[in-house]
């Protein structure tokens, strides 16, 4: 029914849009036709193509575990989604993404919600916010480089760019925490934001009002950028306006059905009474589910593409050195951005080479000059050692000489010595015969 609803509104917008271009261009001449020609069916082709492509929206819910996020996911598109109980002892905060195929009459929504699990829990929450930046980053970072393929396939691509980030506030009856204010501010260029104050049943009526007034006071006070309801349309100009009052929306969530009167309504039972999630006396559960799903779903869509997704997109090809005009504003194409980079690339190449091969040199001549220096001193080395050598060369020589000498002195004395004995031998034994005799 929701759905319906707001394919409604794509016909309206269609039929505007026809009527502003005729009338708006300069130099365009208007004719009348003479009769029907049939190009009036534009927008119902345009719609009937939609319904055949089908549509895809993705939800992040941002906010403490234990906060309603879940349960008021289940509410706003009745049904149960996969829920996981997570603890509050996550060491970081991570995102658990999950797609669903939803059919509702004819018209098919490829829903993602992705959760923040552990948001809030660490002791340290200074970097909370850093994986939900880079998360969305990511998605848009997917979205360009599909673009910038050579071959696209953006018709069935599955867009996973954040269209709508609801924030779930704590109902505190004071103030934003800090980690609030951080947190949508880091967020408010990259994505639509939708505050919303959660289980709104446990805050009074009175406190409810003065503390929607303090949010948006503070909101504001802090510069962050939350998500206005579209009033250029006229169709939706005036509940837009009205809702955008209404802002941040108090909500309830509940699945479970009570009777009341003779009909079972979506409430949440207390020893008390019974808050139905569907009374706009109770919650304006009903004015976030009818302005997110039925009135400006598309407009979330493309307020995505072409605000959120337009800045990261011009960033990044900034980054990449792109630019629209050159530095006298003169219109430069992608080409000419492209063929300078790459002059002032080759430019720039030819220094590097130009500088690597010099101090190649450089480093071959000092090279060289230590291995000279470094052969001098071997050579040096080796002429000295050639130098003791010879010396005790020398040395040993005259030693060897000298016992040459010595030996052959010993020599002769022991010839003579042995002479002598035999000669005293020879003598001896004459004496011994004479004395026989
Ligand atoms: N009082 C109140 N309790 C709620 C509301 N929504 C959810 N809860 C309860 O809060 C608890 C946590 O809800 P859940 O949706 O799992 O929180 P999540 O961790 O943020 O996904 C559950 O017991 C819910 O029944 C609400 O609007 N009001
Ligand atoms: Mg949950």
């Amino acid at each position: 029914m929701y759905i319906s609803c707001w394919l409604l509104r794509i016909t309206c917008i269609c039929h505007h849009t026809a009527v502003l271009i005729h009338s708006g261009d300069k130099g365009v001449r208007p004719l009348s036709l003479a009769g029907h020609v049939g190009f009036d069916s534009l927008p119902d082709q345009l719609v009937n193509k939609s319904i055949c492509q089908g549509f895809c929206f993705n939800i992040l819910c941002i906010g403490e575990t234990g906060i309603g996020k879940s349960t008021l996911m289940d509410t706003l598109f009745n049904t149960n989604f996969e829920n996981f109980e997570s603890s509050h002892f996550e060491p970081q905060v991570k995102l658990r993404a999950q797609t669903y195929d939803l059919q509702e009459s004819n018209v098919r929504l490829r829903l993602t919600v992705v959760n923040t699990v552990g948001f809030g829990d660490q002791m340290n929450k200074q970097e909370s916010y850093q994986p939900v930046v880079d998360y969305i980053d990511r998605q848009f970072e997917s979205y360009l480089q599909e673009e910038l393929k050579i071959k696209r396939s953006l018709h069935n691509y599955h867009d996973s760019r954040v269209h709508a980030c609801l924030y779930f506030i704590s109902p505190s009856g004071h103030s934003l925490k800090s980690l609030d204010l951080v947190t949508m501010k880091k967020l408010d260029s990259k994505v639509n934001i939708i505050p919303v104050i959660a289980k709104a049943d446990t805050i009074s009526k009175s406190e409810l009002h003065k503390f929607k007034i303090k949010i948006m006071s503070e909101l504001v006070s802090n510069g962050v950028q939350i998500y206005q309801f579209p009033l250029d349309d006229e169709t939706v100009a005036k509940v837009n306006t009205t809702m955008n009052g209404h802002l941040p929306f108090a909500v309830v969530g509940s699945t479970e059905e009570v009777s009341v009167g003779n009909k079972m309504v979506k409430a949440r039972q207390y020893p008390w009474g019974v808050v139905q999630v569907e009374n706009e006396n109770h919650c304006d559960f009903v004015k976030l589910r009818e302005m997110l799903i039925c009135v400006n779903m598309e407009d979330l869509r493309e307020q995505t593409h072409t605000r959120h997704y337009e800045l990261y997109r011009r960033c990044k090809l900034e980054e990449m050195g792109f630019k629209d005009t050159d530095p006298e504003c003169k219109p430069v194409s992608l080409q000419q951005t492209y063929e300078a980079k790459r002059q002032e690339f080759l430019v720039e190449l030819q220094k590097r080479e130009d500088e690597m091969r010099q101090m190649f040199v450089q480093r071959v001549k000092e090279k060289e000059a230590e291995l000279k220096e470094a052969e001098r001193e071997l050579q040096s080395r080796f002429e000295h050692l050639k130098r003791i050598h010879a010396d005790e060369k020398a040395t040993l020589e005259e030693k060897k000489r000298l016992l040459d000498e010595d030996q052959s002195s010993f020599s002769k004395r022991r010839a003579a010595a042995q002479l002598l004995q035999a000669q005293s031998l020879t003598a001896n034994g004459k004496k011994d015969k004479d004395r026989k005799k």
